[in-house]
């Protein structure tokens, strides 16, 4: 079995902690019940003291030992004792200098001292396992290492530090308070009138989580956005100026603009960061009938782009009437929410009659741009932020990351909540609303690592890098 190890604490687990290359110090950790025994073995100071002796949290100067005085490399080695470490078990980090060979030398020495090779992930894994941090921190970990944009990194923070899983945890807490009201009504009431009162409460209750629930999964949507980024795909017809404002966009000349309708072929895919959130923008090929292979594709591909979008930009181009290819994009972009209309060349004379298209796309804002001097490109920046977050821009302090599992446990918890609710109103038996709310209850769980599996837990912790 290939995670046999991953439950497992009494052994004790080392890696090279910094990415390997040329660097100034790379680090090799350890954690467990033997890492200061293993510590005493390799590690060598002037005044001979062993780390198994040093007071936690101090710093001390030696060498790295192979076989009683053959120096392997000159280190600074930090004692960190359970319980108040990164595991909550005895970690010990060696600094050594960067660079493979020494890296691996000191891994080595370890390994055969006893302690055995960690899995990626490992280190936070044992955090949660040893109760120091739940699932959703756990997760904000990860977060915190690939934060793309300030404001990413920050709500990462806020999810490390716990606002979010605490109101994960009280909504849970209500759940469970709620359940036990409703078993005992089911095996108490006898008399019909304190039943009636009974249910009234239980029922009020079940809407009060509902509504939390609603508000913590808009919550957790703009934490997906804020950890993943979205997807922002430019389309229109040839030449109206797609490539240049997603140039404008990045503020660099990424993608080739010229004068001749039918420049880009391919989609091109390029990372911003839009007032703090993490945008993907995906150029595309100017839509239109074409008989060029190459041009085909990239029209095939630019339609396909515009499914998988979170957010499409339509450009048109104000200096020309709506033309069959305009129209056509409109038609085939139909019935997609966020779509912001961006009105290009507004420096040119207006020719363009946008009736249509707004009778199409009634919600959608409509923004005039110049791509060449960067006039409105600002105004299509707010525009995006304000779709993305339906105009409640996230606060920093407030906002935190959540991901695609905790976003649809949240969901399908708030489901069997629905219909606790809707169970109690139709006057069916509280029994069917207790397995509704114990459902409910189970997939909360999930999400707080209260009923998480060992192969969910491996699923989160393999996209951890070795060493974290
Ligand atoms: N006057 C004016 N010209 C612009 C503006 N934006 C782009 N252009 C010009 O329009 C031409 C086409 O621009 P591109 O950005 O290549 O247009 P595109 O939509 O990517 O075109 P395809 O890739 O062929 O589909 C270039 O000559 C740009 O310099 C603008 O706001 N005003
Ligand atoms: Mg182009």
């Amino acid at each position: 079995m290939k995670n046999m190890n991953s439950l497992r604490l009494d052994d004790t687990i080392v890696a090279i902690s910094t990415p390997i290359g040329e660097g100034g110090i790379g680090i090799v950790r350890l954690s467990g019940k033997d890492s200061l025994k293993i510590a005493d073995k390799i590690f060598a100071s002037k005044d001979n003291k062993k780390p198994s002796k040093f007071r936690t949290y101090t710093v001390h100067y030696g060498h790295i030992v192979e076989k009683v005085h053959k120096i392997v490399d000159e280190v600074i080695l930090t004692v960190m004792r359970a319980p108040r470490s990164y595991t909550k078990e005895d970690v010990v980090e060696i600094n050594c200098h960067s660079g493979i060979v020494p890296l691996k030398k000191i891994l080595d020495l370890v390994l055969m001292s006893g302690a055995r090779l960690a899995e990626p992930g490992e280190f936070t894994k044992r955090a949660f396992l040893n109760n120091r941090i739940d699932i959703m921190q756990a997760e904000a970990v990860i977060d915190i290492i690939r934060a793309k944009t300030d404001l990413s990194l920050r709500a990462a923070m806020n999810s490390l530090q716990g606002l979010f899983s605490k109101k994960v945890h009280d909504i849970r807490g209500e759940m469970l308070d709620t359940l036990a009201r409703i078993e005992a009504s089911i095996d108490f009431s006898e008399e019909a009138d304190v039943e009636k009162k009974g249910t009234i409460t239980i029922l009020a209750r079940l809407c009060r989580i509902e509504k939390d629930m609603e508000k913590l999964i808009s919550k957790a949507r703009e934490g997906k956005v804020l950890r993943q980024g979205i997807r922002l795909v430019i389309c229109g017809s040839p030449n109206v100026g797609k490539s240049s404002l997603m140039n404008a966009i990045l503020k660099e000349s990424r993608a080739i603009v010229t004068h001749m309708p039918g420049t880009t072929r391919d989609t091109i895919e390029e990372t911003a960061n839009i007032q703090g959130i993490p945008v993907v923008l995906v150029d595309t090929a100017g839509i239109r009938a074409s008989g060029h292979p190459a041009e085909k594709e990239g029209v095939k591909r630019s339609l396909s782009s515009v499914q998988t979008a979170d957010l499409v930009l339509l450009v048109l181009d104000h200096n020309r009437k709506l033309h069959r290819n305009d129209l056509e994009i409109i038609d085939s972009i139909k019935g997609k929410d966020d779509i912001i209309i961006v009105v290009n060349k507004k420096d040119l004379k207006r020719n363009i009659d946008l009736r249509y298209a707004k009778k199409v796309f009634p919600e959608s804002p409509v923004i005039y741009t110049c791509a060449t001097d960067l006039s409105g490109i600002d105004k299509v920046e707010d525009a995006i932020k304000k779709l993305i977050f339906k105009g409640r821009v996230p606060a920093a302090d407030m906002a935190s990351v959540s991901n695609e599992r905790q976003l649809s446990a949240l969901r399908n918890s708030l489901a069997d909540i629905k219909e606790a609710v809707g169970a109690i109103k139709n006057k069916v038996s509280m029994d069917c609303v207790a397995i509704y709310l114990r459902s409910s209850i189970g997939t909360v769980g999930e999400m707080t690592g209260h009923t998480i599996t060992g192969e969910a837990l491996d699923r989160i912790f393999s996209e951890f890098c070795i060493g974290k």
